[in-house]
C-alpha cells in the first residue's frame, strides 16, 4: 500500500512521479512473473507463508473472524476468544482490533502508527452492527490509544455517527478515556528521516526488506489498516482502525471512518472492509457498493472484483495509481479478499484455527 499523496519534502522526487513509476515497475514485475517463478515479496516478513485462497472459493462458515493483513492473526485470536465467551460480533471486533491498536510494532494502526506531516499521530476508526445498522466513527483523533472504543462510544452514547479532531478528543475524555503519547521511538525516527528528505525509512528492523522493495518500485513502504469482519450465526459486525496514510496533511481523513467507504455491514446482505489509499475508496463508495452488490445476490468475489475494477478505471481516467484492497463476507459466511495488486493478504479464523490467505489480485 502506498503512502500519502503529499508534496514530498524538498529535494525528493514528486509523489506523482513516484507513483507513476511505481505503477510501471509493478506492471513490469507482474509481466516478468509470467516468465518464471518470482521471488516471494513476503519472504522474511511477518506475512511469509500466506496461502492462496482456493480457486473455488472458501467454504461458508457460520462463525468466523476475518481481518486484513498479517497482524490480523493476533487480532482474530482475541476476537475469537470474545466470541467464544458469549460476546456479540461487535464485542469481538472491538476486542480484536484493540490488540493491533496497542501493538507498537505495527506502524499503521494506533500506538506506533506513523504520524502526520507535523509528527502527530492522528487516528481514524469506525464500527458498525449489521443487525441495527448502528454505527460510530472518529476521525483525526489525537492522543487516544483505542480509537475503536471511542467510535463505539460515539455509536452508543451520542445520536451522532462521526466525531472528528478536537471534538472527538473532548468527547473521549468526557467518557473517561485517558490521553496517551502515541509516538514510539521508532515512529519518531521514521518521521524525522522523512522530514529530512529521506522518503523511506524502516521504523522496525523486520520492515527493512519491504521498505527497500517498495523504494525500488518507487513507492513508500506499506501502510495498512486493520479492518475486521465478525460473523456469528447470521449476525455481522465490522471494525476498522488506522493511523491513515503516513505523513499525511494534518486533518486528512481517509476512508476508514467514513461509513460506506472504509466499511459497511448489514445482516441482510453482508459486510465489507477496505485498506489502501483511502481517497480511491471514498471516490467509488467502496464498501457500501460491495454490500449492495451482495444484496443483489452477487458473490463476495464478484462484488469485490467489480468494485476493484471501478477503482482501477477511475484511477486510469485520472492518471492516478494507488493500491486498494477489500475483504468481503456474505450474510451466510462466505469470505473473499482481493486487491488491485498481488500483495494483499488477510487472516481468517474459524473453529479449525487461523490461516493467513493471499488476496486475489485484479491485475
Ligand atoms: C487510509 N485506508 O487512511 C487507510 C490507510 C491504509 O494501506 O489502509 N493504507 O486511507
Amino acid at each position: 500500500m502506498t503512502s500519502a499523496q503529499l508534496p514530498a519534502p524538498s529535494g525528493s522526487p514528486n509523489r506523482r512521479e513516484l507513483l507513476a513509476t511505481g505503477g510501471a515497475l509493478l506492471a513490469a514485475a507482474s509481466l516478468s512473473a509470467c516468465a518464471g517463478p518470482a521471488p516471494d515479496p513476503r519472504a522474511g516478513t511477518p506475512a511469509a507463508g500466506a496461502q492462496p485462497q482456493p480457486a473455488g472459493g472458501l467454504p461458508r462458515r457460520s462463525r468466523l473472524v476475518a481481518s486484513t493483513w498479517w497482524f490480523g492473526r493476533a487480532a482474530n485470536a482475541a476476537a475469537w476468544v470474545r466470541l467464544a465467551s458469549g460476546g456479540a460480533p461487535l464485542d469481538a471486533c472491538e476486542a480484536g482490533v484493540r490488540v493491533t491498536e496497542a501493538d507498537p510494532a505495527i506502524t499503521s494502526v494506533g500506538y506506533g502508527g506513523l504520524p502526520n506531516a507535523d509528527g502527530v499521530v492522528e487516528l481514524d476508526s469506525a464500527v458498525m452492527r449489521g443487525d441495527t445498522l448502528q454505527c460510530g466513527a472518529v476521525a483525526s483523533l489525537r492522543g487516544i490509544l483505542h480509537p475503536v472504543s471511542v467510535a463505539r462510544l460515539v455509536m452508543e452514547r451520542t445520536p451522532h455517527v462521526l466525531l472528528v479532531g478536537e471534538g472527538a478528543a473532548v468527547f473521549a475524555h468526557a467518557q473517561g478515556v485517558p490521553d496517551q503519547d502515541l509516538l514510539t521511538p521508532g515512529s519518531r525516527r521514521a518521521w524525522e528521516a522523512w522530514r529530512a528528505g529521506q522518503t523511506v525509512a524502516a521504523p522496525e528492523p523486520w520492515q527493512a526488506a519491504r521498505v527497500a522493495a517498495a523504494a525500488a518500485a518507487g513507492q513508500d513502504h506499506d501502510h495498512d489498516t486493520i479492518g475486521m469482519i465478525v460473523a456469528d450465526a447470521g449476525r455481522l459486525a465490522t471494525a476498522v482502525t488506522t493511523s491513515g496514510l503516513a505523513y499525511k496533511l494534518p486533518g486528512r481523513v481517509g476512508d476508514s471512518p467514513i461509513i460506506g467507504a472504509g466499511s459497511y455491514c448489514d445482516d441482510e446482505a453482508g459486510a465489507a472492509v477496505s485498506t489502501g489509499v483511502g481517497e480511491e475508496v471514498i471516490r467509488v463508495g467502496g464498501c457500501v457498493s460491495i454490500v449492495e452488490a451482495l444484496r443483489r445476490g452477487h458473490s463476495p468475489r464478484r462484488a469485490g472484483l467489480a468494485v476493484l475494477d471501478r477503482v482501477r478505471r477511475a484511477e486510469a481516467r485520472a492518471g492516478r495509481s494507488g493500491d486498494v484492497a477489500f475483504l468481503v463476507c456474505s450474510r451466510d459466511g462466505e469470505v473473499w479478499g482481493g486487491a488491485l495488486t498481488a500483495d494483499f493478504h488477510f487472516a481468517l479464523t474459524d473453529e479449525d484455527g487461523t490461516r493467513l490467505l493471499l488476496g486475489e489480485a485484479l491485475l
